[in-house]
């Protein structure tokens, strides 16, 4: 029987201490005082309906089989021990319905010993102080009663734990304070990252406007000039139009110098006819004369435009000056390096400011509505981007990518506050990312809460990861507690299982298990590795200390008697 056991129930004797006035047979506690009142019968406890005479308990023969009739002797010590220990349990136990031979240790704190070790001939001291269990002096042994020394001793050793669970208690206290904040401050950043995106979504939509506003504006520009390209389409158009004027020019002043010519003629005709009609004889009846006579005076009689409009003619000489005398410079336009949509501002720039702005609006929207039907090509993604829509494109970027970030961020930060794995009171959260470290062999091993665990090599190279943390679990241990209190005890712990470490040749990926138990510093204690690659750690930290300074994260209260 562990000395947990043997101790646990020491409420429980304390508790009962008030059932029995009467002597009580050797071995049994207040609890159990009880079964023991009627002093001419017993009952077997488990099975009442076994009677014995009274005188046959502590006979030092086993007649019940719970053994309750040898409270006092090891008689009964070979049925299983109860587990749990409790007087509550003991009629469904059919082993022992006592948790062990009740020492009193008076100065101390009383205690069950295994029945085994009932007057064994050695003195079992750290449950039985009071020697009480070698009563029958086997082998001549004779236990002194050191109890007084005994626990003198003890309570110097509580006061200390009780200390250091205080301040381990305290400590805890002030991690869960933490972690309320972190997650707190968690909380305000979601609040604020909800917002943020709200305002980016907008920022985005108003940024996707504005790039296609300016698409469509580029869209716009008359002409465009393709990079390296010397002149562009508008000079190709003013080659063009100079050689058509050039065409026009020499026709018209082909079909100007026609005109004088048969203008001359038809001059020359009707000076003629003039004279004709002037000079004839009317005399001479000539039927024929006479007609063309009639004929030409109808001619001139009716309304005719002057054969040569004056002023006409002298828009005529003006249109047929030399360009350069009319103030048409055409090499202002031909090859030059300056782009279309700049002759096109220097041609507006002889408009009045108001009506210039106008123009260019209305022709930038003509021609928009021409390639929006289909009449006109777009030639606006053909060549280089404009800076404006270049910069309009990269605040847009940069806005998407912001907002993409937010998103992200916004995730990680809802999954954190949804995890359960900060462990109790969320208490971890204080912790994660706070690392310890301790040496063993030829490496220092370093465990970072809820985060990894890595082992470094003292001699120096590369560190091997032994697992990534995944999750909180609590597993049931039973371990004898050192005396420096620095292990796991028995109990349910926490632990941090990581996996997913680095690759072991030959074998798994590498994992580990930190167990933890309470401490009033955050330490690693123990390090195996048990099986290849797989490694357990033992690790102390306030984290899972009781708040009310009784030290769970640890085993009950009784563990502490471990100490002495
Ligand atoms: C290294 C260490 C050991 C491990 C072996 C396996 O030496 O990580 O813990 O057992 O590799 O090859």
């Amino acid at each position: 029987m562990r000395v947990e056991e043997a101790l646990v129930c020491l409420s429980c004797v304390v508790g009962g201490a008030l059932a029995a006035n009467a002597p009580r047979p050797r071995g049994v506690s207040l609890d159990f005082a009880k079964y023991y009142k009627d002093t001419t019968t017993f009952s077997c406890i488990s099975n009442p309906a076994i009677q014995l005479p009274f005188a046959r308990v502590n006979d030092d023969y086993c007649d019940c089989p719970d053994g309750s009739d040898e409270p006092g002797t090891s008689a009964c010590a070979h049925l299983s021990p109860l587990s749990p220990p409790s007087p509550a349990g003991a009629a469904a136990n059919v082993a022992l319905a006592l948790p062990g031979f009740y020492c009193k240790n008076k100065g101390h704190i009383p205690a069950y010993l295994p029945f085994t070790n009932v007057n064994d001939g050695i003195c079992d001291y750290e449950l039985c102080c009071d020697g009480s269990e070698e009563w029958a002096g086997v082998g001549g042994v004779k236990c002194e009663d050191r109890c007084k020394e005994i626990g003198k001793e003890w309570k110097k050793h509580d006061e200390a734990r009780q200390k250091s669970l205080g301040i381990a208690a305290r400590k805890r206290k002030e991690l869960v304070t933490e972690a309320a904040r972190i997650r707190q401050e968690v909380q305000d950043r979601v609040q604020t990252l909800k917002t943020e995106i709200e305002g980016t979504e907008l920022k985005v939509k108003q940024l996707e406007a504005e790039v296609k506003d300016v698409e469509r504006r580029e869209r716009g520009k008359v002409v465009k000039t393709a990079p390296g390209q010397k002149g562009g389409k508008m000079s190709v158009l003013v080659g063009l139009a100079k050689s058509r004027m050039a065409e026009l020019h020499q026709s018209l002043t082909r079909v100007r110098r026609e005109r004088d010519d048969y203008s001359s003629r038809l001059q020359e005709l009707e000076n003629l006819l003039m004279i004709f009609k002037a000079e004839y004889n009317p005399n001479f009846n000539d039927e024929g004369v006479k007609r063309a006579v009639r004929a030409w005076e109808e001619y001139a009689a009716r309304d005719k435009e002057p054969l040569v409009n004056v002023a006409a003619d002298i828009d005529l000489d003006e249109i047929l000056k030399s360009d350069k005398d009319s103030g048409l410079d055409w090499d202002e336009y031909e090859g030059g390096e300056d782009s279309e949509t700049d002759a096109l501002y220097t041609f507006e720039n002889y408009l009045p400011p108001s009506i210039r702005s106008w123009l260019d609006q209305k022709l930038r929207d003509l021609r928009i509505r021409l390639i929006e039907a289909g009449f006109l090509a777009d030639n606006s993604g053909a060549s280089t981007e404009s800076k404006a829509l270049s910069d309009a494109r990269a605040q847009l970027e940069k806005a998407q990518q912001d907002l993409e970030n937010h998103r992200e961020d916004l995730e990680t930060r809802n999954e954190e506050l949804a995890s359960k794995d900060f462990g109790p009171d969320d208490v971890f959260r204080a912790l994660k990312g706070t690392c310890v470290s301790t040496d063993s062999g030829e490496y220092t091993y370093e465990v970072c809460f809820l985060q990894q665990t890595t082992q470094k090599p003292k001699k120096g190279g590369g560190h091997t990861n032994m697992g990534n943390f995944v999750r909180l679990e609590t597993i049931d241990v039973d371990e004898e507690l050192p005396a420096n209190g620095k292990g796991l005890g028995s109990g349910r712990r926490l632990v941090m299982r990581h996996e997913g470490g680095q690759h072991c040749w030959n074998g798994p990926d590498r994992s580990s298990s930190v167990i933890l138990a309470c401490a009033e510093e955050n330490e690693i204690w123990k390090i195996m590795e048990e099986e290849k690659c797989v490694y357990r750690l033992e690790v102390g930290t306030p984290a899972v200390c009781d708040e009310g300074g009784s030290g769970s994260g640890r085993a009950n209260d009784a563990s502490a008697k471990d100490e002495l």
